[in-house]
């Protein structure tokens, strides 16, 4: 048997999950699991990495207290964001959060200096306001102190890598995520960094997942009183560990990671870096074993998630599974917006929002809590249609339905209403698709499994995936119609 620990922070958990390998059939534990809540101070909004750093010790306890005989660890999370190190080797400054503010503004400044066909050619990332190229311009233009004192950048996860292991290394899929990262020569783009005037000497040497990337160092291990634990490089961007998770059997297959962001696309061999990707905002994000994940952003449960927030916050608490049930009694298909309007990334007061939205479109918004929630959930299903479609179009491949995973999929409304929009099945699982992931690169690592497809077998065979046939397939037909005209999105 073969024990090792993922630790996988989402946007609002994180949660170490221990998994064990028995003749090819794999069982998770959930060790411990720790609020994952971004701090507001002043205008700025951070990570809260010190506390997540501390987490992750407290995960490492209780494997030892357990008496677990560790293999291995590995950290994934959310991408793009960063911390520096200062020359002395401390941290230095706080990590933003992508929502913050401060990169208002910056990807249109950037793309008035390198045009935007540039900046796709070299990297094949789409054009997110957030990411960490648009981030570094941001604190470039407010004269960041950090940007002078520090001597390497570090994602989230190699952060707290380092923290762990005195190693500083970047790892691939994070890598690619900053649109920094050039597929095709494989390595960080010199001539971006240099048109950006950003110092090469910030990024290190990339360590492709499944690489080992040190061990606990000795500090560490005298202060948890743990043995030197191998730390892995895994596909640390959580949308790499998730689509490594996709319980699939055939070589070309589409997916929709879905949780606080709806990810949909599929895996490539090499980066799709033509102009229709472009056009259509589709991005080439780095994967296990030298693949890319051509997919898009679609906004995802966020908006429900913040919807909740601010319900909360007027001192209504709903449970996401009376929400649910709350918008399967609202009229159906009676109102839509388009998930991915700007409207709806900052935190916020997202009712208002929707009402916006609709007043904007003409459309009558949504009034009851239900009516809200389903426009939600109804708008998200429409939307995983059209991008579902575009995914089709570049890859060239028709699929024969779709694999949800991630947290999304007890939203059991949700896959049956993507199963509806699409006309297509869903098959659903596993749920916690990034920390599986997170597992499994660890154990390709070790030999355990030959390669990924043996690795997803395994998956399939361990965890429930639920199937979602289509119905009601003329209205979600004239539904996708009229969703397209009202959001602008029909060609
Ligand atoms: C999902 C995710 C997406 C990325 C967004 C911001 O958790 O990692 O893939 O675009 O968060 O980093």
């Amino acid at each position: 048997m073969s024990s090792v620990l993922a630790f996988d922070l989402g946007a609002s958990s994180g949660r170490a999950l221990l998994g064990r390998l028995t003749d090819g059939r794999i069982e998770v534990e959930e060790l411990h699991r720790f609020s994952n809540d971004p701090v507001q101070v002043g205008d700025r909004l951070y990570w809260d990495i010190l506390r997540l750093y501390h987490e992750i010790k407290q995960g490492l306890l209780k494997a030892k207290h357990r008496g677990i005989d560790l293999q291995s660890m590995g950290i994934d999370s959310w991408a793009v964001d960063f911390g520096f190190i200062g020359k002395n080797g401390e941290l230095d400054g706080n990590p933003y959060h992508y929502r913050d503010r401060h990169t208002e503004g910056a990807m249109e400044r950037v793309m008035a200096e390198i045009p935007a066909a540039v900046i796709f050619a070299r990297t094949g990332i789409q054009f997110l306001p957030f990411n960490t190229i648009y981030q570094l311009y941001a604190l470039k233009q407010a004269k960041s102190p950090l940007l002078r004192e520090s001597s390497r950048l570090l994602m989230i996860p190699d952060l707290l890598r380092y923290f762990l292991t005195g190693e500083m290394h970047n790892e691939f899929t994070n890598a690619t995520t900053t649109q920094l990262y050039n597929p095709v020569k494989d390595d960080w783009d010199a001539e971006l960094l240099r048109m950006l005037e950003l110092p090469k000497s910030w990024f290190g040497r990339v360590l492709k997942p499944g690489e080992l990337a040190g061990k606990l160092k000795p500090s560490v291990c005298e202060e948890l009183g743990v043995d030197p634990v191998p730390v892995y490089a895994v596909a640390e961007h959580d949308t790499g560990s998730a689509v490594v998770a996709v319980p699939a059997t055939e070589k070309s297959f589409a997916y929709l990671s879905c949780g606080t962001w709806s990810l949909m696309g599929t895996e490539v061999d090499k980066p799709v870096l033509h102009d229709l990707a472009q056009k259509l905002n589709f991005t080439n994000e780095g994967g296990f074993g030298n693949t890319f994940r051509l997919l898009k952003n679609i906004m995802g449960l966020w908006i429900l998630q913040e919807c909740r927030r601010e319900w909360e916050r007027e001192g209504r608490s709903y449970s996401f599974p009376e929400l649910v049930r709350l918008a399967s009694d609202a009229k159906p298909l009676a109102s839509f917006i388009d998930p991915d309007d700007d409207l709806f990334l900052p935190p916020g007061d997202m009712p208002a929002r929707i009402e916006q939205y609709c007043a904007r479109t003409g459309q009558e918004a949504p009034g009851t809590v239900g009516e809200i929630v389903r426009c939600i959930l109804e708008s998200l299903a429409l939307k995983y249609r059209c991008v579902f479609e575009m995914t089709q179009r570049l890859s060239g491949q028709r699929f024969g339905g779709l694999h949800m995973v991630g947290g999304g999929i007890q939203n059991t409304l949700l896959c049956q209403w993507t199963a509806n929009a699409i006309g297509k099945p869903v098959w659903a699982g596993p749920s916690e698709g990034s920390a599986i992931g997170n597992l499994v690169v660890q154990w390709i690592a070790q030999g355990a499994f030959a390669d990924i497809w043996e690795a997803r077998r395994a998956i399939r065979e361990s965890f429930p995936v639920e199937t979602y046939e289509p119905s009601d397939s003329e209205l979600w037909v004239g539904a996708y119609r009229r969703f397209l005209t009202l959001t602008g999105l029909a060609e």
